[in-house]
Formats: structure tokens, C-alpha cells, sequence
């Protein structure tokens, strides 16, 4: 076992008792906080922050802290089930491990041999860490259709980046932004991808300058040098916006621009579209804030640029992206000290290789679900979901006849929710592996239990780009879960992959860290692995893309048929684009601002976290709530054209009138199987996935902007 340095523990062991205690690192959401996790008699018995780990320097956030309440909560899923009764009828019976994995096994064969590999769909939400194993799966098995919520979180800042800059700029907190923008991101809540709330508190103790954008008064904003509350799903615009005072105050970094961009006549050319005053009209940001937060951050040197998902969850989901990387570039912050870096992994298989990616026969990887409408989300093996479902209920292009889902809750998590459901019941088959049976795992023919992060050994943060990998260490084994690398790994044996796989997932985990030369029980015994740090790369080798130089024309983008310059489009629901509309739905709606205790439709169950949220809250202004008869606390209705759910009135003046707040994720763990409330507070049910209302490249369905209206639900049949 790895012998702790930090004296603390010996102490905590001696006073309370423990038995041992093991590093390791959470994943309770996307992960990567090091651990002390202390055992007693064989149990977790306590939590705590690893003071050495350079990700959260021994904090951790209210999910960490609860991980035990989920590793024993007494719902867990303890051995696999296949259902007895009707499809959501509730009704299951144990099975083996190989009575499962050998029915499953029968299925994609028997499917891929009727109607083709890409019949069958493997999905799972957002990142956690097993994506690389489920790439590989399907790629070997030839089918083109991995589901993931790539469309519109993370996967579109990897795409874009790639075909900017060559990878994605992450911050270097170590060196101190001396300006932080934060832009659509709530990171104090949602410690997302490669950062922690942690750093970014520290730079703003060390003096960083602040400007946030974001519709609502968040805790950054509220500390901020600069808050613009912009009307929801405009970041385009108000982007272009700082881009054309940037450009036209002579504010950008000229030896960066001469040398090392691409395109920026064209370029010029666009932002010249923008200007303020138009900016202003679309943005409902006044032009004095556009310009001052356009000048804070190009004057401040090193400034970084701290992005979420809300830019990622509209229509104008890559421009934006592109957009925030321009800003970036040209006010000479990437590869800078303190600014945004394009860090190197240490030389490990990289995600894409472990992924087999090359190994998908081209022929398959052309039938991608949406390959040809959505390209550059095709072209990074990422697919929307409505495709999917069209293609359970239509059969078009092709019927798809099998879904298994790891790690991800649909029927909650993605837009139009009453498709979603209907898609689930009407597919052949369907396996789930999750912790729990959750509303969608009731509608599944198999379910497997999952391994939580206590129970399994991996390379924690080997998907990220701030370049750490680190440790995850077995602390438990529950019932008969099993990792969902253990689980994928023996059921490729059973479907004639075993060339490509191990006798265990230690095998996996070996081949990850060959090109070091070191295997998983060296590496169990470090702290971490950083890659080389460097800055300013590009000087040498220029950047990784088509014209080796930062693209702002993209020429992939125009080689795909796409207008290669940025723009911003109108959401086809908003009170510009559906004035008829508007009239009877009168506000916007954004959804899904991160909540501290639960992690998407995760935690519900645990008592910690629930305490911390009772009920689904949506945020409305006095002014709004008033005109609508609507006291704090009560419960109200939320209508949108597709449908409507009810959540708790929370009355908040840090939100414009003309918009509300809803929270997403929302079913009752406690309420009566199948269902669980599914459908009574789910946002999703709100939201719409047509495909003309998503991201035309990257195919990202738009859930921040949409009409609503809301009133009390007394009212409700008035
Ligand atoms: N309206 C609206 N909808 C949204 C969003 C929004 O802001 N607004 N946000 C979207 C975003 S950004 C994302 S990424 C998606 C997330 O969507 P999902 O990933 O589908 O959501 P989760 O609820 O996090 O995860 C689903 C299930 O995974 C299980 N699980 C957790 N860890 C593991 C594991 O290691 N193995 C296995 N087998 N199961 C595990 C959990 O028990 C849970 O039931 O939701 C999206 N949906
Ligand atoms: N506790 C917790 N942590 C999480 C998650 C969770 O469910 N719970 N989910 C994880 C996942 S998968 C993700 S993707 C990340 C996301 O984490 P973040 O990127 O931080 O995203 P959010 O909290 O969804 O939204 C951030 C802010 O965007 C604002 N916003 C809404 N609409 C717009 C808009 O149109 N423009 C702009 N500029 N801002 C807007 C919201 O008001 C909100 O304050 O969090 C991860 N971390
Ligand atoms: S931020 Fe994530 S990794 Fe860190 S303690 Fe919280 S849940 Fe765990
Ligand atoms: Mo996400």
C-alpha cells in the first residue's frame, strides 16, 4: 500500500481509531480531488482532502465529502437483474454475472448480424472516465454510434480547440491570472473538467481582477470587478462585440497576430458586424460594460478565460467556443505564464488511441447517426441524441435495435424528454449499468451494478488536458459490482474481441502506461505524473492544426461547408426570433445551474445532499413573481410548448425579470417504482431537441433558451 507522507493522518488514525487509510482520488463528479480515505473494519468510515494533491491542495466539496452515503446507501444495485414483468413494470429477478453478460453478448451479435453493427448504441452522459473503454467496445465491434452528452458539454470545446489551436487551452492557475473572465461557468459549484473551485478562489485572494458573464447573479458575480447580466444565449454576439473593440482600439497582441494567426483580414472583416451599439441591442448588455470588460481583459496581462457549458448548450455552441479562444489568442494569453496553456499528457495511450478510433472500418464510421448533417461533430465520432431516438421510432436512416447505457440517466438528462421515454420503450433491447434503478434503468432489460470510484483501481484524470494523471486505489468491494471497465473488458471477450482486451482491466490499465514504461503497480505507488510543462510552444512548432498557425478562419470548417468565420444566430425561441411566441410564453427560460450537492440527476438519495436540497427551485425576480401572484416557496408550473412541470418558487433579485431559472435533473428516488416522479419536476420535458434548433456543427441541442411561462399551480386549469 502507498506509504502517506502527511503526519495529520498518522494522528487522525491514532486519535480515531482507523485501521488505514488510502490515497486516492474522488469521483464523485468529473473527479480528481485527492483523497485520504480513512477504513475502519473493513469500511469507509471517513473522508478527507489530500493536503499533497495538486489539484485541490486537501479541499473538497459537500459530494466528496458523502461519498461513503452513496458506496452504502442500502438502494444500491448489488448483483445484476433482468426484468420479469413488462417493459417499466418494475419487476426484476437476480441473475449471474455470466447469465447477464452472456444474454447481453447474444443480443449485439445477433443484432449486428440482422441489421449491422451501427444497430446497436452505447451511451453515457458526461465524463466518467470509462469513456475510453466504451469507445473501444463499439469502434472494434464496428458500430459508429457511441451517445454521449459530447454534442453539447466538452466535446465541443475539444473539437473546436483541436481545429483552433490544436488542443484545449486550459488555465494555469499555478502562475496567477493577474484578470479572470468567467463566462458561462459557475466553477465554485461545479469544479467542471480539468478545474477546481479552489485555485480560482486563491487568484481572487491574490488580487486577480474579475469580470463575470452570466445572466444571474452567481457568487463570482457577486464578487466581481465587472458583472454582464446578457440575455441569455447571446454570448456571440456580446463576444464579437469585445472582439471589435479589442481590434479597434489596437488592444491585441500584434507580433501574435502577424505571425501566428490565420485569416485576419476576414476576420476584421466580421467583427465589423458587430458593433457595439448592435451588440448592445442584442445583448441588453449597455456598451459602456462591453467596452470596459473588452479593455479590463486585454490590458491585464496574464488574463485568462475561465468558459462553461451554458455557451455550449445553444445554438451558436462552436462559434462560441471559437469565439472565447479568440479572445484568448489575441490578447497573446495562450501558452502564457498565468494564462491559458496547451499542456502535454504525460506519454501515455492517449484517450483516442485506447479508444481504437482507427480501428472503426471507414465504411461504418460513414454511417454515423448524423455524420452528415452534424460534421464536425461526426468527425470527432460524436452524435446528437434525437438521431438516435428518430432512429428507434422512425427507423430512420436505419433502424437501431439495442441501447446500452453506462453511466447515464436520458430520460432525465436530455432534451424532450416524453421522446426520450418513448424511444427507451420502444427499443428491442436495453441494458443499463448504473449504481441504482433509476428511471431509466426501469425501462431496461438488464441492469448491471456499477462499481463506485471507492471500489475499483484506474488512471484518474487520463481524458483531461491539464496533463496530471493520478491514482484512483480500491478501497472496497460491494456486493458483486464490478468497475465499468471490468464489466466491458469480459463482455468483449464474450463478442469475440478478446484478442484486444486483458484477462482483468489490470492489463488495460498496464497498456495505458507502456510508452512510460511502467505498469499499473509502479504507478499505484506514486503520487502523480505530470507532463513537460512548457510555454509558448507554437514559437517552435506553431500550432497543431491544418495551416500549423491559430486559426481564426477555420479552413476545416470551410472544408466541411461551413461559414468559416464566427457569427451569432438568433435561438429559432426567443422573444427576437418567436415575437407570436413570446406573447404566450412570456419569459426566457434557462436551466441547469449547478447545484452543490448533487451532480446532475445524481444524489437524491443521499441524505447529506438532499438535506441541502429538499425540492426542484426555480428562480424568478420579486417584480416577476409578483405580477404572477407567485409567493417564495410555493410550488408554481413551468409550461413550455412541449410541456409542463411543477418546481418551487425561489424569488431572487439577482435575476432579470424577463427571465427564469430552472433547476434540471429532478426525479424522487423515493417515490414509487418504475417511475420515481419522473416526469413531474424533470426540466427536460420542457426543452426541445429539433434539429434546426441545435448547433448546425457540432450538433449540440440548445436547453438554455428557451419560452416559458410560469404560474402558480393553484392556478393550474384557470
Ligand atoms: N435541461 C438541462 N439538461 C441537461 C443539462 C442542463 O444544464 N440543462 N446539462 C447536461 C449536461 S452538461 C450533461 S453532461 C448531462 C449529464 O447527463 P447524465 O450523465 O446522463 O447524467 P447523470 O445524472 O450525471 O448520470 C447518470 C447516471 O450515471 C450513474 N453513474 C455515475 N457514475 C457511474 C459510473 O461510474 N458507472 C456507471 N455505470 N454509472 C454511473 C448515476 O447513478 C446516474 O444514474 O446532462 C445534461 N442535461
Ligand atoms: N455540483 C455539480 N457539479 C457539476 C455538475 C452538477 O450537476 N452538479 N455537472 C457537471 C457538468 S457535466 C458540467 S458540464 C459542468 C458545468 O458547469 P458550469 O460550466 O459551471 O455550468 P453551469 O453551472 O451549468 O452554468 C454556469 C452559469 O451559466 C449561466 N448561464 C445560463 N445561461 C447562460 C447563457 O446563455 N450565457 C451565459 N454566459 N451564461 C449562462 C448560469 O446562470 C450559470 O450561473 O458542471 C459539472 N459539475
Ligand atoms: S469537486 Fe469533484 S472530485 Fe472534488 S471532492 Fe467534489 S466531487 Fe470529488
Ligand atoms: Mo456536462
Amino acid at each position: 500500500m502507498y506509504e502517506f507522507k502527511y503526519s495529520n493522518a498518522e494522528r487522525e488514525m491514532e486519535v480515531y481509531g482507523y485501521d488505514s487509510v488510502v490515497k486516492s482520488h474522488c469521483r464523485m463528479c468529473h473527479g480528481g480531488c485527492g483523497v485520504l480515505v480513512y477504513v475502519k473494519d473493513g469500511k469507509v468510515a471517513k473522508i478527507a482532502g489530500d493536503p499533497d494533491c495538486p489539484i485541490n491542495h486537501g479541499t473538497l466539496c459537500s459530494k466528496g465529502l458523502a461519498s461513503a452515503q452513496l458506496v452504502y446507501h442500502p438502494d444500491r444495485l448489488t448483483y445484476p437483474v433482468k426484468r420479469v414483468g413488462p417493459k417499466g413494470s418494475g419487476k426484476w429477478e437476480r441473475i449471474s454475472w455470466d447469465e447477464a453478460l452472456d444474454t447481453i453478448a447474444g443480443r449485439i451479435l445477433d443484432y449486428k448480424e440482422k441489421y449491422g453493427a451501427e444497430s446497436v448504441v452505447f451511451g453515457y452522459g458526461t465524463g466518467r472516465e470509462n469513456e475510453a473503454v466504451i469507445y473501444r467496445i463499439a469502434n472494434l465491434l464496428g458500430s459508429p454510434n457511441v451517445l454521449t452528452a459530447g454534442h453539447f458539454c466538452y466535446g465541443p470545446r475539444i473539437a473546436t480547440s483541436i481545429i483552433t489551436c490544436g488542443t484545449n487551452p486550459i488555465i494555469d492557475y499555478d502562475n496567477f491570472p493577474k484578470c479572470i473572465m468567467m463566462w458561462g461557468n459557475n466553477l465554485a459549484i461545479s469544479n467542471p473538467d480539468e478545474y477546481k473551485g479552489e485555485p480560482f478562489s486563491v487568484a481572487l485572494d491574490a488580487g486577480a481582477k474579475l469580470i463575470v458573464i452570466d445572466p444571474r447573479l452567481t457568487r463570482p458575480a457577486a464578487r466581481a470587478d465587472l458583472w454582464l447580466q446578457l440575455r441569455p444565449g447571446t454570448d456571440a454576439a456580446l463576444a464579437l462585440g469585445m472582439l471589435n473593440v479589442i481590434v479597434n482600439e489596437g488592444l491585441y497582441d500584434k507580433e501574435f497576430v502577424e505571425n501566428y494567426t490565420f485569416g485576419w483580414d476576414q476576420f476584421v472583416k466580421r467583427v465589423h458586424e458587430y458593433p457595439l451599439h448592435k451588440v448592445e441591442e442584442i445583448t441588453w448588455v449597455p456598451q459602456e460594460k462591453i467596452r470596459a470588460a473588452a479593455r479590463l481583459f486585454a490590458k491585464t496581462k496574464p488574463a485568462a478565460l475561465q468558459w462553461g457549458v451554458a455557451i455550449e448548450q445553444q445554438i451558436n455552441c462552436a462559434d462560441n467556443d471559437r469565439l472565447l479562444m479568440f479572445l484568448m489568442g489575441l490578447t497573446g494569453n495562450i501558452d502564457a505564464p498565468g494564462g491559458q496553456v496547451l499542456y502535454k499528457t504525460p506519454p501515455i495511450v492517449n484517450v483516442s488511441r485506447f479508444g481504437a478510433h482507427a480501428m472503426l472500418p471507414k465504411e461504418q464510421a460513414a454511417k454515423r447517426l448524423g455524420g452528415e448533417r452534424f460534421r464536425l461533430a461526426g468527425h470527432f465520432a460524436i452524435i446528437n441524441p434525437k438521431t438516435v431516438w428518430d432512429a428507434i421510432l422512425e427507423e430512420k436512416p436505419y433502424p437501431v435495435k439495442m441501447l446500452f447505457f453506462i453511466s447515464s440517466n436520458p430520460v432525465l438528462t436530455r432534451a424532450n424528454a416524453r421522446e426520450v421515454y418513448k424511444a427507451l420503450q420502444k427499443v428491442d433491447f436495453m441494458a443499463v449499468a448504473d449504481f441504482f434503478l433509476t428511471p431509466t434503468a426501469e425501462l431496461a432489460d438488464i441492469v448491471l451494478p456499477a462499481a463506485t470510484w471507492l471500489e475499483m483501481d484506474y488512471i484518474g484524470d487520463f481524458w483531461k488536458r491539464h496533463g496530471y494523471i493520478l491514482p484512483r486505489r480500491k478501497v472496497v468491494q460491494i456486493g458483486e459490482c464490478r468497475s465499468d471497465h471490468e464489466m466491458l473488458n469480459d463482455l468483449a471477450h464474450r463478442i469475440g474481441q478478446g484478442e484486444h482486451w486483458w484477462d482483468t482491466f489490470e492489463g488495460g490499465l498496464d497498456h495505458i502506461l507502456q510508452p512510460m514504461g511502467i505498469r499499473w503497480k509502479d504507478f499505484k505507488e506514486m503520487e502523480y505524473i505530470r507532463g513537460e510543462v512548457r510555454y509558448r510552444k507554437y514559437k517552435e512548432q506553431g500550432f497543431s492544426t491544418p495551416t500549423r498557425k491559430f486559426e481564426l478562419y477555420s479552413t476545416t470548417l470551410e472544408k466541411m461547408g461551413y461559414d468559416p468565420l464566427p457569427q451569432h444566430r438568433e435561438v429559432p425561441e426567443s422573444p427576437v426570433s418567436a415575437p407570436e411566441l413570446y406573447r404566450e410564453y412570456p419569459y426566457i427560460l434557462i436551466t441547469g445551474a449547478r447545484q452543490p450537492g448533487f451532480f446532475h440527476t445524481e444524489n437524491r438519495q443521499l441524505p447529506w445532499m438532499r438535506e441541502l436540497h429538499r425540492d426542484p427551485q426555480v428562480e424568478i425576480h420579486p417584480e416577476t413573481a409578483a405580477k404572477e401572484g407567485i409567493k417564495e416557496g410555493d410550488w408554481v408550473i413551468i409550461e413550455s410548448p412541449r410541456g409542463k412541470v411543477r418546481q418551487r418558487a425561489k424569488l431572487f433579485s439577482g435575476i432579470d425579470p424577463r427571465v427564469v431559472a430552472a433547476q434540471h435533473g429532478w426525479w424522487f428516488p423515493e417515490k414509487e417504482a418504475p417511475g420515481h416522479g419522473w416526469d413531474e419536476s424533470n426540466i427536460n420535458i420542457l426543452t426541445d431537441n429539433a434539429y434546426d434548433g441545435c448547433d448546425p456543427e457540432m450538433g449540440a441541442t440548445n436547453v438554455r433558451t428557451l419560452l416559458c411561462r410560469i404560474y402558480p399551480e393553484a392556478r393550474e386549469g384557470e
